[in-house]
């Protein structure tokens, strides 16, 4: 029997993907990159995941698992040999259970994060995970990336809201680890080696996550500020005026904004006088509204008196912070319709953004005079997506001739600020060749061996991560 045939044996024949039905699969979100692959097979559950991976071990044929394909990184796309089977997680979609004593829920891989934000918002609940592309990722995407998004400063990365999975190994058999735990010490700890494994160590079917309580009150402002500094002097006062009830502290360069409102004119930037930088700033309270209110105006109010702020606006209901909210999620969106770019997914000790930020700004202009410097992200957690891009004065066709030289200026520069390259989207392919620059050869040869006892005959996701 071919490959192909035994894949329909265990999926269905309409449920393996070639021809035209294949193509929107062998793309990536940004069309960085196209792969080729025999087909795409839809699993309608573990067993037939199962099922799935002991076929093409048996064959030797490589799975390249792919939930929502909003990979920044190149993650969920095969390369160009032909050989791989990609695998999508979207029949998988099922909530398994919610455990309202425990604050748990259950569910299968395959579900979309907007899905399951919806149903613990209906059983009263919060899961707090929150991206811009949450309308199609998923949380089998977001646990092997181990995403975080614009609530970490809370609430955590996927990888502190995780307690259980579910997961088919590359020998085909399942690994039922779907416990509630919040304590469990009974060695290695295999759910944490899973995550953030990017597709490489085994494919995730199923996630016990961690429920929140809905906040009773939340808080939004927008800000307008003159430099990095103030933004981070903001920050300190933040953290120390709201503790934990401080959700979100974003930081976006001025020409972010403005490249928003080009491509989306309806949104309006809620500032007469353009700043150099915005940032934007969510509390959530316990307490209720008009606590939430006296702390955040209180808090502003100083950082105004200190001069750390130049104006804000602060949303004076959920209509008004949905606004706010959208035009930050929609820089992606705007810097992809844009220009061309490369995206820097850097974190650094907030203690040393300001320094990394002048000192990159300044060479990079130095070496490519009139490249687009636009910079933004999560500032709380001290990552920032310090993109890059083509302007009038730096052609598109200049900056990919530049590509590597500009990925190691920055990636050098947030190293020797002890920082990392990845601080979100992973490795994948596109950053598999920056990894040995930066990473010590003994954890470099920690992570093959892993890779080597899970996966010996490296049929997951070749060519991600490690070569
Ligand atoms: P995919 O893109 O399909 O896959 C991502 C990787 O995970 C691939 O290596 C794939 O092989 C592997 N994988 C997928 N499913 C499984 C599974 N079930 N088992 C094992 N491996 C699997 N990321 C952030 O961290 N924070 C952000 O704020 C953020 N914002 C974004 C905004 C936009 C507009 C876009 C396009 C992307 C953003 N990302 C962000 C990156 C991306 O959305 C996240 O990494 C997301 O978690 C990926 O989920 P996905 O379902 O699309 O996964
Ligand atoms: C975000 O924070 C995402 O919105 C995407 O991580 C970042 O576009 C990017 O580089
Ligand atoms: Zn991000």
């Amino acid at each position: 029997m071919t490959l192909l045939a035994s894949l329909a044996d265990i999926v269905g024949q309409k449920n393996v993907l070639t021809g035209e039905e294949l193509a929107p699969y062998l793309t990536d979100w940004r069309n960085m990159a196209t792969g080729k692959a025999q087909c795409a097979v839809r699993p309608g559950s573990t067993a037939e995941v199962s099922g799935v991976v002991k076929v093409c071990a048996a064959a030797g044929v490589p799975v390249v698992t792919q939930s929502g394909n909003t990979s920044l990184v190149g993650g969920a796309t095969p390369d160009d040999k032909g050989n791989a089977v990609i695998l999508l997680m979207s029949r998988l979609n099922k909530i398994r259970a919610l455990d309202a004593d425990n604050a748990t829920i259950t569910v299968d891989a395959g579900m979309i994060l907007q899905n399951l934000q919806a149903a613990a918002r209906d059983a009263g609940f919060l899961f707090p995970l929150s991206l811009a592309a949450e309308g199609s990722c998923m949380i089998g995407g977001n646990l092997a990336t181990n995403a975080g998004g614009t609530q970490v400063l809370r609430y955590g990365n996927m990888r502190d809201l995780t307690l259980g999975l579910e997961v088919v190994c590359a020998d085909g058999e399942i690994w039922d680890g779907l416990r509630g735990l919040r304590k469990d010490n009974t060695g290695y700890d295999l759910r944490d080696l899973f995550i953030g494994s990017e597709g490489t160590l085994g494919i995730i079917t199923a996630a016990t996550l961690k429920l929140f309580p809905q906040p009773a009150a939340k808080c939004t402002a927008m800000l307008a500020l003159s430099s990095v500094e103030n933004a981070v002097a903001v920050l300190r006062r933040a953290r120390k005026a709201f503790d934990t009830a401080l959700t979100g502290y974003e930081l976006m360069a001025g020409v972010c904004l403005d490249m928003v409102h080009q491509c989306f004119p309806q949104q309006k930037i809620p500032f007469a006088d353009k700043p150099a930088w915005y940032a934007l700033l969510e509390i959530s309270d316990a307490e209720g509204e008009e606590h939430a209110r006296a702390m955040f105006e209180a808090m502003l109010g100083e950082s105004f008196e200190a001069g750390e702020i130049d104006d804000a606006v602060i949303a004076e209901n959920l209509t008004q912070s949905k606004d706010l909210w959208h035009l930050r999620e929609s820089i992606t969106l705007a810097q992809a319709q844009a220009v061309k770019s490369i995206k820097h997914d850097i974190s650094v000790p907030v203690s040393n953004m300001v320094s990394f930020i002048e000192k990159t700004d300044a060479e990079l202009q130095e070496k490519f005079p009139g490249l687009l410097n636009m910079t933004f992200g999560h500032l709380g957690d001290g990552n920032l997506h310090y993109n890059v891009g083509s302007s009038e004065r730096f052609s598109g066709d200049d900056l990919m001739k530049n590509y590597d030289a500009i990925y190691n200026l920055v990636h050098d520069n947030a190293h020797a600020h002890q920082g990392s390259i990845s601080a979100e989207h992973g490795i994948g392919a596109f950053k598999i060749d920056e990894l040995p620059r930066y990473k010590q050869a003994r954890e470099l040869d920690l992570m093959k061996r892993i890779k080597a006892a899970f996966d010996p005959l490296n049929i997951l996701n070749p060519g991600k991560v490690l070569r």
